[in-house]
């Protein structure tokens, strides 16, 4: 019988195989999805695969040939955007495309979900991505940020000990810059000292030590990233940058009249997401199980992105003023086209991050500067010029 099914699964094709599974339902589906496994195809879970990081991710997994497998969380409205354009149904009815993915609901505050998920598809590797990334609503929510962030990490890394995969399943876990928060040495690297400054960034650092210590305790290949800010044209609509570049792509079109902005001092290193995500799965290649620092080595105002996105649709900024009586003006018109409002600052603040990439770029090969700043903003700004034209035709 099991003769039988190796010889079907090489004669069909793997995402025929996958479509059928999904759609029986009495059959047990753990047993058939391992048996693929003989036919050499990489699998990979992802949690926050409707996350920017997520979607970029699956892509890249997806080139190479893995199958691919998400957690989803339940959600009243649609949070699939993202990543409709891989959705499982869709290569089902389009078989051209050869692609698989298969999304799971669970939860990072539900174990049992993780365990069901991780035992039924028994991932060669998973990338732990989900959480609540935003670090002034984790000053709203810091207790969820810590159940999500935290100790989330904890049930994923548990579920995979329970499970005895300690020594098949390797571990990418999402941390951050933020958890150098109040920078002890400038560029921040491996070896500096963390000082987080905000809930977000202490429940991250739980992640990172968690992380490190079920490699250590139970010999488990499971990593930290500890990756600066990305951006991208799929970027979270409250983050800084896009919500810089959907504002000047509104105000260039007249349908919105002035964007209001936080701490315009904070600087930042940003890259873009889509060179991140590959050094994710880089790192995760490497021989020895080790955590990196994951950045450009240059730094920017918020200012100086608004400038340069504002430029990028041909609006010249002029600036005046300081602190909270800061402005941003059309030098063509004289129009006040920025201004801060005091509710976006937070708490406390993160003034400034810099990461060194250097043991990336000598121990990975990874290119830290293959998208640079100004090629990052042209990016951003040029979608949100065509989505909002876009919106505007459809009205
Ligand atoms: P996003 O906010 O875009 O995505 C977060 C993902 O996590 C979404 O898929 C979200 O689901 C999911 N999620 C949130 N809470 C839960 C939960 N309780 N259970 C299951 N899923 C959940 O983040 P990014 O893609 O930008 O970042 C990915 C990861 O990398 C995060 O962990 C973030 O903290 C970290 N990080 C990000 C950096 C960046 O600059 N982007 C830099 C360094 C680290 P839903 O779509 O339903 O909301
Ligand atoms: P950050 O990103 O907090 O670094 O966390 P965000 O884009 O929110 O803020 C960057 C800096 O810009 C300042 N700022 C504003 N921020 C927002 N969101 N809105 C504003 O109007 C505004 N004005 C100024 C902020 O004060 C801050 O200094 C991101 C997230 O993706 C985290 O999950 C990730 O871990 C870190 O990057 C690295």
């Amino acid at each position: 019988m099991f003769f039988l099914l190796v010889v079907f699964f090489l004669l069909i094709d793997k995402q025929l195989i996958f479509a059928l599974i999904n759609n029986i339902v009495d059959i047990d589906k753990s047993k058939i999805i391992n048996k693929l496994t003989i036919i050499g195809m990489k699998k990979a879970l992802i949690s926050g695969i409707t996350g920017q990081d997520g979607s970029f991710l699956a892509e890249f997994l997806l080139q190479k040939g893995y199958e691919v497998h998400g957690i989803l969380r339940r959600s009243s409205s649609f949070n699939t955007g993202r990543i409709e354009h891989l959705y499982f149904e869709e290569w089902v009815r389009d078989m051209k495309q050869q692609r698989t993915i298969n999304l799971h609901y669970g939860d990072m505050t539900d174990s049992s979900s993780l365990i069901r998920i991780i035992q039924q598809i028994q991932p060669d590797e998973i990338y732990n991505l989900a959480a609540q990334s935003h670090v002034k609503v984790s000053f709203d929510v810091p207790e969820y940020t810590a159940e999500a962030d935290a100790v989330g990490t904890l049930r994923m890394l548990e579920a995979v000990r329970i499970l005895g995969l300690e020594k098949k399943t390797k571990i990418y876990q999402a941390s951050t810059s933020e958890l150098f928060g109040l920078v002890q040495e400038v560029p921040q690297k491996e070896t500096t000292p963390f000082y987080p400054r905000s809930p977000y960034g202490v429940a991250k650092q739980y992640g990172f030590w968690i992380t490190k210590n079920y490699r250590e305790s139970y010999g488990m290949f499971a990593v930290n990233g500890i990756l600066f800010n990305h951006e991208s044209e799929r970027r979270g609509e409250t983050f800084v940058t896009r919500k810089i570049s959907l504002a000047v792509a509104r105000i260039k079109q007249g349908v919105q009249d002035k964007l209001y902005m936080g701490n315009m001092d904070s600087q930042r290193d940003w890259g873009y997401a889509k060179d991140y995500v590959e050094c994710m799965w880089m790192i995760l290649q490497h021989d020895t199980p080790e955590d990196f620092v994951i950045a450009t080595g240059e730094m920017h105002t918020v200012r100086e992105f608004c400038t340069l996105a504002f430029k990028e649709a041909g609006i010249e900024i002029r600036w005046e003023g300081k602190g909270v009586d800061e402005k941003g003006i059309d030098v063509a018109t004289g129009r006040v086209l920025i201004e801060v409002d005091p509710k976006y600052f937070r708490p406390s603040e993160v003034e400034q991050l810099l990461g060194d990439p250097t043991k990336a770029r000598t121990l990975l090969g990874w290119n830290p500067t293959q998208t640079p700043f100004p090629e990052l903003v042209k990016i951003m700004v040029q979608h949100d010029m065509e989505k909002v034209r876009k919106m505007i035709a459809n009205k």
